[in-house]
């Protein structure tokens, strides 16, 4: 095993599981921190953790504690966090600073792989990625996550894009940086609180364990980067595309007159939604994420398999 990078702290469990070779699967904090309101943010950290113990294998949220980044937390951290105020958003660009100077922060989609890969876990899941958000002609808004894939080997379980965004924008970001964005059990592009878009995904896969296969082979062609698995929401918690594009418009409009730029914009988007559909977006998110940990589980599992992970 690799010596452990000096700036990583892993809980014990996390560290028992990979030492031991045990699956793992790496867990984002920003969800936490800046996509769900208190307590449901905790309920669901808890709740997602649990799913994925219940599968046998060792869940690791990940965030930076007072400088040092944190591979798996214990329940207290965990409840601290989401009560914390003044946390960073910590994508690529912020992480390192967060540890220099001894900060608390959360860790985005991007930051997180990169942590995961730091710890030697392979796999990670969360809820939904970051992308190019419409208007992105002009506003230039593309999320740092997608130009982590083509640097960082983990696979990333979502539910697609956040459907706030431009669907197609950021799958022509995912194409052009070579990112294979693998449809599980569905030839159709997944978008978040929806289980359809009008976008067809690249490529299917219908089993964890072709997945897991799948990424052993990639590292044996010595294909670097990370793999985005997007996972449809179960059908009984969907938001259908055609009730919710109404609310996606006024929640952009929204965004616009209030002048929301910059990190702020996915989190003012995430509670806009909230409100507007009077708390139904939160529990599909909240549904969502429990399905992506759950095939995470499966995943890593059969990765374990194949002596790759
Ligand atoms: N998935 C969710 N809720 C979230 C996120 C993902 O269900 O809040 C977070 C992730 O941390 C992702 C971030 O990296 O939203 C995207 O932020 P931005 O668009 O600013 O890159
Ligand atoms: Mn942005």
């Amino acid at each position: 095993m690799q010596a452990l990078n000096p700036h990583l702290s892993l809980s014990e469990p996390v560290a028992a599981a990979l030492a031991a070779g045990r699956p793992v699967v790496a867990l984002e904090s920003t969800i936490i921190t800046h996509g769900m309101p208190h307590p449901r943010n905790l309920e669901t950290a808890l709740a997602v953790e649990a799913e994925i113990r219940a599968q046998g294998v060792e869940p690791a949220t990940i965030a930076v504690l007072e400088g040092k980044i944190h591979v798996g937390l214990d329940q207290t951290q965990l409840e601290a966090l989401a009560v914390a105020k003044d946390v960073m958003k910590l994508s690529r660009a912020d992480l390192a600073y967060a540890v220099a100077s001894g900060r608390t922060g959360s860790t985005t989609v991007a930051a997180t792989m990169i942590a995961a890969q730091l710890a030697g876990i392979s796999v990670f899941a969360t809820g939904g990625i970051g992308g190019v958000h419409q208007g992105a002609e002009t506003s230039f808004d593309i999320s740092a996550d997608l130009y982590e894939f083509p640097q960082t080997d983990v696979v990333v379980v979502c539910a697609g894009p956040k459907a706030i965004l431009d669907l197609n924008k950021t799958m022509e970001v995912l194409e052009t940086n070579g990112v294979p964005v693998i449809g599980y059990s569905t030839d159709c592009l997944p978008a978040f609180w929806s289980r359809e878009s009008d976008i067809t995904v690249p490529l299917r896969m219908d089993s964890a364990d072709e997945i897991a296969r799948h990424t052993a082979l990639r590292r044996q062609l010595g294909i670097q980067g990370g793999t985005l698995i997007a996972n449809p929401v179960p059908q009984e918690y969907e938001i259908p595309a055609p009730v919710i594009a109404s609310i996606i418009e006024q929640a952009l409009s929204d965004a616009d007159q209030q002048g929301v730029t910059g990190k702020d914009v996915t989190p003012y988007l995430l509670s806009r939604m909230f409100e507007l559909t009077e708390g139904k977006s939160l529990e599909t998110n909240i549904q969502l994420v429990l399905n992506n940990a759950r095939l995470a589980a499966q995943i890593a599992l059969e990765l374990a398999k194949t002596g790759q992970d």
